[in-house]
């Protein structure tokens, strides 16, 4: 099983969107094994963002992600990465495919709702910058063999 990062950023905590954003990965059959809601200091924004530094994007997108709370988390299921990036659609929303998150949800490139890892490296970085090993819950889902062949 793989584990990616996840989180709903501010637009998507102010907007209320936080309960049908993490229903649509739990119906999905994805499972929870980190949750945390957070303020994201400046400098954990910009270590996150880190690849995009030079991007003219960057200070506004560092802005926004540190501009309220956010919900946190870590998924874990099969082909987790690239499942939650189908999802959640393409960047700008306006060109995300119909029916995932982002379209469904937004309207801009830079209030775009979610985030999740866009490789397994990605992902092991981002869940190390958000949470403790301690803050990740290991447990037995019953239901895993009605989702699971
Ligand atoms: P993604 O979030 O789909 O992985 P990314 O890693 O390329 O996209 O960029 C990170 C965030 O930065 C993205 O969610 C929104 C913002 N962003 C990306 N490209 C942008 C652009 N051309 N103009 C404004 N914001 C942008
Ligand atoms: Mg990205």
């Amino acid at each position: 099983m793989e584990r990616t990062f996840v989180m709903v950023k501010p637009d998507g905590v102010q907007r209320n969107l936080v309960g049908n954003i993490i229903a649509c990965f739990e119906k999905k059959g994805l499972k929870i094994i980190g949750l945390k809601m957070m303020r994201i200091p400046r400098e954990l924004a910009e270590s996150h963002y880190g690849e995009h530094r030079d991007k003219p994007f960057f200070g506004p997108l560092v802005n926004y992600i540190t501009s309220g709370p956010v919900v946190a988390m870590v998924l874990e299921g099969k082909d987790a990465v690239g499942t939650v990036r189908e999802m959640m659609g393409a960047t700008n929303p306006l060109k995300a495919a119909p029916g995932t998150i982002r379209a469904t949800y937004g309207m801009d490139i830079g209030r775009n709702v979610v985030h999740g890892s866009d490789s397994p490296t990605s992902a092991e970085r981002e869940i190390n910058l958000f949470f403790r090993p301690e803050e990740l819950v290991n447990y037995q889902r019953d239901v895993d063999r009605w989702i699971y062949e």
